[in-house]
């Protein structure tokens, strides 16, 4: 059975989760925080990112990487084969892997939520609600991009996997798109993260979430 290695909450361990869940491909759960020096995860994941992933002799990380490899590995299903939409696709994945990532993780559910519990740290105020304060260039952006179900044609795809799994942390920190100023981003949001495969990576955080705010 393969492995996922990671913090469930890390939004790109979700990506792979999702993804895994999403094709009914078994797997088992390793924890391992961001950063570790462990040196088995090191030779997975020479950069000390999660998520890494074993697949029997093979393994490799990066969320992105890995799905492309179980994409190729199990024929194709998440990921479009058309050009445009291949396209969109892997756009829409890059972007919540970096403009999102970097404004509802980094600078609002990691400062807001995880270091204070983790770092004992104070959370800076005034930078978290710049962040915040920030949050409807992004919202806004996808509210023109957004046109129904699913972000590219019409069948859940890794787009939809990518720019949905961050919302799950700004979730955690309390923010979520307004349905009356970004009706279609709401509704799609929604929509995305009802799915099972989503539900069940949820129910699994909200664990531990609930086993940290307790420590
Ligand atoms: N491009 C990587 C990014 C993974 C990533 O940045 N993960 C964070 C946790 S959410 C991490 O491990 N950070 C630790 C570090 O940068 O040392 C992917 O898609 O998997």
């Amino acid at each position: 059975m393969s492995k996922l290695i990671g913090a469930p909450l890390s939004p790109f361990v979700r990506k792979v989760r999702v993804y895994l869940e999403e094709r009914g491909l078994p797997f088992e759960s390793e924890p391992m925080v961001p950063g570790s020096e462990d040196p088995e995860f090191r030779k997975i994941s020479p950069l000390g990112k999660i998520p890494g992933f074993v697949d029997g002799d093979f393994a490799v990380s990066d969320s992105s990487v890995i799905m492309a490899y179980l994409e190729n590995k199990h024929g194709p299903a998440l990921c479009p084969t058309a050009p445009v939409d291949l396209a969109r696709a892997l756009w829409f994945e890059e972007y919540g892997d970096s403009a999102e990532f970097e404004l509802f993780i980094a600078g609002i559910f990691f400062p807001q939520v995880v270091s204070p519990i983790l770092h004992g740290t104070t959370p800076d105020a005034g930078a978290i609600q710049a962040s915040v304060d920030r949050l409807p260039e992004v919202f806004d952006y996808l509210e023109t991009q957004i046109n129904g179900e699913y972000l590219v044609g019409d069948q859940f795809t890794l787009a939809d996997i990518g720019v949905v799994s961050p919302f799950v942390n700004l979730q955690y920190a309390g923010h979520q798109p307004d349905t009356a100023r970004w009706p279609k981003l709401a509704s799609y949001v929604t929509g995305i993260l009802n799915r099972p495969s989503f539900q069940a990576s949820m129910r699994d955080e909200a664990a531990i979430l609930q086993k940290m705010k307790g420590q």
